[in-house]
């Protein structure tokens, strides 16, 4: 804009000179004009004029001409070439119209510039991309396809995806906090790391994990919504520069299926949602449609590996009888919901879908899906039962599934509260010291232990508290702030007052690792999750309070220069380092703090459902209006 104005100041000036002289500066100049010359020359320019005005004004359709001319309008090239009042007679109810119309076009054209600057550069830059690629798909016609062969979908950009600065000046400070530790832990990826699938921030260099095969760079797309919600742009067109670059799946090994769907599709569906660019929903899509071979099976219960180039699957070497474990196979369906939506392909929620009927078709110990089930004979393996490790996850895309489909999934939702139901009955326990926590079951002997993972639970029963069958809102309330309140127990009687992995109510200990090889503390987000969906439901200040503790634990014990690290022992005075930062980290942990000293209009939760993952994943409205991505 600049460079413009500075253009039209000073040019115009410079080349009328010689029409504006002054008769003083006309003598002193060596190069000016006689006075014969000059009438010559007056009468010339007089001549000019009177023959463009004679144009302008005498010849047929000049009007016309002159709005063409001025204002590009399509709208009077559509009507004054091709209207039905295009007939050269050149009638003046034909003119008003035109002028009307230009009129209208000019106050729409205010209007939306109006809109334009109410926007974040970033919100314009990608609207432009939205029109062009609207444009690219009415030069191919209604139902075109793209280069991928993915049908057109109009990207609407669900409502929270950033937020604002909240106005308390405290809670604005922590929130800036955590947008600080996020950059801490993506430069020192970005520095060390760049394109592993994650940090080790001691040594200061990349970590591959085998749960990934070798497909690269799980960090980057687990964090990207992070990146996003943060509003770290920069940071997040980098990352969208690596995906497009560098992201391959065509690789000859074998990955985990739950841990590249969680991660890689999630990670890129909740971009694509976020931002709209279209290389996250073409890449979501391809890496989906290399998952499908798993569910290669005679019951069509996935492999929990499987090779991605020969589409080889197979399960854990460990798992009960060659089964598939509930946490993994059941971890699938949100994700998939969407594949389907953006891909047009609806494999993706068929395939999900069959995984409800094959598990409504057994009959259950107790009302309770055990961990194992084999994927050949659709029988369960051993009778272990978790909300933890193995299960979790599974119960936590009931209920989502439900809320995700603006609560239509009606046999989504019985299935989560019949579960749910079995877990207070056989799992959930009180300590006698009060604090209720939740078992593992295996084979109706109850082991008095809980996982770090098993504290997700809190947030998961008060997401579906609202909805709970026969006035049990309350006491699910209830249920879910004593999970909480224990499983922050579980950091408050450590030495670091960071959680360990599983904690026991036996042998005289309440919420306390016992064994050595449950004391670690790998960045897990499951309490600092229950803590937000705990403020979110009560707005108790505790919950902030109590995430507030967590961050100066990970100021305090886990950042290092070059990251943040997990530790091995949290009753230990001072931290021993694994020199790992998980990619979830981001994902998850810091995204979680972050929303926790947010308000709640960023990603709320009537429009966004958290896959397993913390990928926030837009409700399919009902309202068709309302629908995301949707014509
Ligand atoms: C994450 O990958 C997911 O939350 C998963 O559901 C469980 N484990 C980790 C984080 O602890």
């Amino acid at each position: 804009e600049s460079s413009t104005t500075h253009r039209s100041g000073k040019m115009p000036v410079a080349t009328l000179l010689p029409f504006t002289a002054t008769p003083n500066r006309k003598s002193a100049s060596p190069t000016s004009f006689r006075l014969t010359e000059k009438f010559i020359l007056l009468l010339v320019f007089s001549a000019f004029i009177t023959l463009c005005f004679g144009a302008i004004f005498f010849l047929p359709d000049s009007s016309k001409l002159l709005s063409g001319v001025f204002f590009h309008s399509s709208a009077v090239e559509t009507n004054t070439r091709t209207g039905p009042d295009s007939s050269d007679s050149g009638s003046a109810g034909n003119d008003d119209r035109v002028l009307a119309k230009i009129r209208k076009d000019h106050e729409k054209a205010l209007l939306e510039a109006k809109d334009t600057l109410q926007k974040r550069p970033d919100e314009i830059k990608q609207d432009i991309i939205i029109e062009k690629e609207k444009v690219v798909k009415e030069s191919m016609g209604q139902g075109g396809k793209d280069v991928n062969n993915l049908p057109f979908v109009e990207y609407r950009r669900p409502p929270g995806a950033t937020g604002h600065e909240p106005l308390d000046p405290e809670t604005r400070d922590r929130r800036a906090k955590i947008k600080e530790m996020m950059k801490h832990a993506w430069d020192s990826y970005r520095r060390y790391a760049w394109g592993s699938n994650e940090l080790r921030p001691v040594s200061k260099q990349g970590h591959s994990s085998n749960l990934f095969g070798s497909i690269k760079g799980a960090t980057i797309v687990d964090a990207l919504d992070t990146l996003y919600i943060m509003e770290m742009f920069e940071e997040f067109d980098a990352a969208t520069d690596w995906v497009e670059k560098n992201l391959d799946f065509n690789v000859n090994a074998e990955v985990s299926v739950f841990e590249v769907n969680i991660r890689f599709v999630g990670g890129l569906l909740s971009a694509y949602y976020l931002s709209g660019k279209e290389v996250f929903r073409r890449k979501a899509v391809e890496l989906g449609e290399k998952l499908l071979p798993a569910f290669k099976t005679p019951t069509g219960i996935p492999w929990a590996l499987l090779n991605l180039k020969s589409g080889i699957g197979r399960n854990w070497p460990w798992a009960s009888g060659g089964s598939s474990i509930l946490a993994e196979y059941g971890t699938l369906h949100l994700e998939f919901m969407h594949l389907s939506k953006l891909s047009g392909n609806p494999e993706f929620a068929q395939k999900v879908m069959n995984i409800r009927k094959v598990l409504n078709r057994l009959d259950k110990p107790q009302g309770l899906y055990p961990n194992y089930l084999n994927p050949n004979s659709g029988q369960w393996g051993q009778h272990h039962v978790s909300v933890g490790g193995l299960g979790d996850s599974f119960y936590e895309y009931l209920l989502k599934a439900w809320l995700m489909s603006d609560k239509t999934d009606e046999e989504g939702k019985k299935m989560y509260y019949d579960a749910l139901q079995a877990i207070e009955t056989n799992l959930m326990r009180k300590s006698s010291g009060g604090l209720t926590y939740i078992a593992e079951w295996k084979g109706g002997l109850l082991e008095h232990k809980m996982g770090h993972l098993t504290c997700f639970a809190g947030g998961m029963i008060a997401l579906g508290a609202d909805g709970a069958p026969g006035d049990k809102t309350g006491h699910q309330m209830e249920q879910a702030a004593e999970i909480a309140r224990t499983c922050h127990e579980s950091y408050a009687r450590t030495a670091l007052k960071l959680g360990p992995e599983a904690f026991r109510f036996d042998g005289g200990v309440e919420a306390i690792a016992t064994r050595q090889n449950e004391k670690y503390f790998i960045l897990r987000p499951e309490v600092i999750e229950t803590y937000m969906y705990m403020w979110r439901f009560t707005h108790d200040p505790k919950y902030r309070e109590w995430g507030w503790e967590a961050v100066q634990a990970l100021e305090q014990h886990c950042k290092v220069e070059g990251g943040y690290s997990g530790v091995r022992d949290v009753y230990a005075p001072t931290p021993n380092h694994d020199d790992v930062q998980q990619s979830f980290y981001l994902a998850e942990t810091l995204k979680y703090l972050y929303l926790l000293f947010s308000d709640d209009d960023h990603l709320p939760f009537d429009h966004w459902v958290f896959n397993t993952e913390a990928h926030p994943l837009p409700v399919i409205k009902k309202d068709k209006t309302d629908r995301p991505n949707e014509k």
